[in-house]
């Protein structure tokens, strides 16, 4: 039975990796951040068949003694201060963890058990402000936020400890992805959050910032399984994990206000307090790297993953209104 260390196992990603790794037959080991209240949500339908170990990518000897005690056969950073707006307000944490705390978790392998296979969750932030369309494992980043940065750092780090010490370590370029799991303060679940008290009578309007921005929105649940793949490969290597397509915000809140009969614009408001002092317009990413070398597809489309999430929503606020 294969060991597994996921890092940021309580956040969206985490949860799905830890169900799709149990399914594969994996012994999982959670690592999670010492807090004083539970942050277990995602994880309470699995919490007896995995490990949870506390440690922090703050700190340093926390990863070497879990990397010692559990000696892994792969370990998947998820881990990060993953919320772009609030990389402006903490953008020293931000860096801490989200670009430092990768060196610090290679550094723990390398020291202690360099034979792990290590992924590292990189972005489509690292594009910002695109210089090519579709962005590729060759288009050159251009960060927007000190997120975007500390990814990139994030990402050459992985890059560099794979040539200097011959780790097996991968960077997956995954662009957004979603669920009913999702964060509330991320666009796509306040949307469907949103519709759903509306649609339920529990608020009348929607405040959002940019609806002209443009993502290549896919489903979590598909891209855990593009993680997976790239470490059973025989050579380590960098992929981009996406859709191929893209949809504006405006787009997502019509077809979520309308997956429920009503007209976004009716609901919508634009607030300038949600928008960022620098703006990341368009992503899309081509997805062929990894369609060819992994044989990995996204099954979920932003139709059925808009679908999902609002019907999610409305059986969530039902259930809670019982
Ligand atoms: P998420 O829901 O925000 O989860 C982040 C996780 O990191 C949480 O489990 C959180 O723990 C943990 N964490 C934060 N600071 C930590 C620290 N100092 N030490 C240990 N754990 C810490 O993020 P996600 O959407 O699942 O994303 C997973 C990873 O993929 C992140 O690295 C993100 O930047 C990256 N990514 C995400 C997307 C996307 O569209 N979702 C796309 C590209 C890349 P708590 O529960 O205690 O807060
Ligand atoms: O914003 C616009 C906003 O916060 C998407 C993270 O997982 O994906 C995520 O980062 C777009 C932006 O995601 C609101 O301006 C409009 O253009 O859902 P988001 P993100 O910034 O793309 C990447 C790949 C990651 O790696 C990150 O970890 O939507 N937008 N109105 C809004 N965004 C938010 N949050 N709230 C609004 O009211």
């Amino acid at each position: 039975m294969p060991t597994a260390i996921v890092t940021g196992v309580t956040g969206q990603d985490g949860s799905y990796l830890a169900d799709f790794l149990l399914s594969k037959g994996y012994r999982v080991v959670g690592m999670v951040r010492r807090s004083s209240t539970v942050t277990f949500g995602r994880i309470e339908h699995i919490q007896d068949d995995i490990e949870i170990i506390q440690g922090d990518l703050h700190d340093q000897s926390s990863l070497v003694s879990v990397i010692e005690e559990y000696r892994p056969d792969e370990v998947y950073n998820l881990a990060a201060q993953s919320f772009v707006p609030t990389s402006w307000k903490q953008p020293v944490l931000t860096g801490e963890v989200t670009a430092l705390g990768v060196t610090r978790m290679m550094e723990a392998i390398r020291l202690v058990k360099p034979d792990t296979r290590f992924y590292q969750a990189s972005s489509s932030e690292m594009f910002g402000k695109v210089r090519e369309v579709p962005q590729t494992e060759a288009t050159p980043f251009y960060p927007r936020s000190p997120y975007g940065v500390a990814k990139v750092y994030g990402h050459w780090i992985t890059v560099n400890y794979r040539e200097s010490y011959n780790l097996f370590a991968c960077s997956g370029i995954l662009f957004n992805h979603e669920s009913p799991r999702r964060g509330l303060e991320f666009v796509t679940r306040k949307i469907t959050h949103g519709v759903a008290r509306i649609k339920l009578g529990l608020a009348q309007e929607l405040r959002l910032g940019n609806l002209e921005s443009q993502r290549d929105w896919g489903f979590a649940g598909d891209y855990v399984e593009a993680m997976w793949r790239m470490l059973q490969q025989d050579a380590p290597d960098d992929y981009v994990v996406s859709t191929g397509v893209t949809h504006s915000v405006r787009a997502f809140c019509e077809a979520a206000f309308g997956h429920v009969g009503l007209n976004y614009e009716d609901y919508v408001i634009q607030d300038p307090r949600f928008y960022r002092p620098a703006e990341v317009d368009l992503l899309v990413g081509s997805p062929e790297h990894a369609r060819k070398k992994l044989g990995w597809q996204p099954k979920v489309s932003f139709e059925g993953l808009v679908e999902m999430m609002v019907d999610a929503d409305l059986q969530l606020l039902g259930r809670e209104a019982i």
